[in-house]
């Protein structure tokens, strides 16, 4: 018989892997996320079948087509945190503001900041699909935060994370003492460790970027995509090219495997696609957190000082080595 299976409750209350003085309270916020993706999972595994798949006929805050998926993974979001007494605020990718929670109601000291289906033109498909979460904490006294107390730095979070839905069911998490994966096994209804204390590697084999955009680039980022094509034996270019469409997917396989994922500004759209709240600032703690690296191409994705909450942001995050490298490039260093 091998060790006793490590769950995610019992791994957050035994080995303090929450932020500072908060176990029990942070353990019940971690499990009532695996409760979001238990539910969005369990959808999507049928979701050929249970009249889920296309559009609902909106359009969204970003201006985008809201998918049947995009709404029903908000919809799950509000169900479990709204009246759980553990949140003061959520924001959603989704919702032009952040939800409204009546003073009344059951409240606790975090702030979740979402992206609840990433991915979304991925949802027909059957190709993976994420959630991103990022936590804070208020610290303010008295009565519930203001939209402009949600708007922090990424340096702030206290706690980031992302569910990842493709031929398992994942929780990767860091509550700024290393990242840890789980793994849904949906036969007794637990995630269970199968991935503690995630190191990346200093450097990848893999660039993933919708290449289809390089001539909206700018030169120094058309310059690095060059670099990482052209055959080198002795630093073992040519990079090989793996794009999924989701963000959480391309980051998971270079947190394990390595190598470099780039969503950058463009030309006439200089701040790219990705939103920073709740896609940049939370991929970018966890891969901090493994000893990788994120950046706008001249700036640390923690520290960019938000302007609004669906703000957006170039993103470029992996390995140590390729991330200071297309800086290098990105800053006409190279
Ligand atoms: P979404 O949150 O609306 O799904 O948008 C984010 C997604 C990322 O998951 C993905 O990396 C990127 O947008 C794909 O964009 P594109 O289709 O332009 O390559
Ligand atoms: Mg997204």
């Amino acid at each position: 018989m091998g060790p006793s299976p490590v769950t995610l409750t019992r791994f957050i209350l035994e080995k303090q892997a929450a932020p500072p003085g908060a176990t029990a309270e942070f353990s019940a916020l971690m499990a009532q996320i695996g409760l979001v993706g238990k539910m969005i999972a369990q959808v999507l595994r049928r979701a050929g079948l249970v009249n889920v798949l296309g559009v609902t006929g909106e359009i969204n805050v970003q201006g985008e087509a809201v998918k049947k998926l995009d709404e029903l993974a908000n919809d799950t979001f509000l169900k479990v945190f709204q009246h759980s007494g553990l949140v003061c605020a959520l924001a959603s990718e989704e919702l032009e503001k952040p939800v409204h929670l009546p003073e009344n109601w059951p409240h606790g000291r975090y702030i979740l900041l979402f992206d609840p289906l990433d991915g979304s033109s991925n949802t027909d498909v059957n190709m993976p699909l994420g959630t991103i979460v990022s936590v804070l904490r208020y610290e303010g006294t008295g009565g519930l935060p203001s939209e402009p107390e949600l708007i922090r730095k990424g340096t702030h979070q206290v706690a980031a994370g992302y569910l990842m839905y493709g031929s398992s069911t994942m929780l990767v998490f860091t509550a700024g003492q290393g990242v840890h994966g789980f793994t849904l096994d949906p036969g007794v209804g637990e995630y269970l460790l199968s991935h503690e204390n995630i190191r990346m590697p200093r450097a990848g084999k893999v660039y993933s970027a919708n290449e289809g955009n390089y001539h909206k680039w700018p030169p120094g980022t058309r310059r690095f995509m060059d670099y990482l094509k052209t055959p080198d034996k002795a630093t073992g270019r040519p990079y090989s090219a793996r794009y999924s469409g989701c963000l959480v997917a391309d980051v998971h396989r270079i947190l394990l495997d390595g190598g470099i994922y780039l969503y950058p500004g463009e030309t006439d759209k200089p701040e790219g696609k990705l939103r920073l709240l709740y896609e940049a600032n939370p991929l970018a703690m966890v891969v901090e957190q493994a000893g990788g690296q994120a950046s706008t191409g001249t700036l640390r994705i923690l520290e960019v000082e938000p302007k609004g909450l669906h703000q957006r942001v170039p993103l470029i995050i992996g390995s140590r080595e390729e991330v200071s490298l297309a800086e290098q490039f990105i800053q006409g260093m190279k």
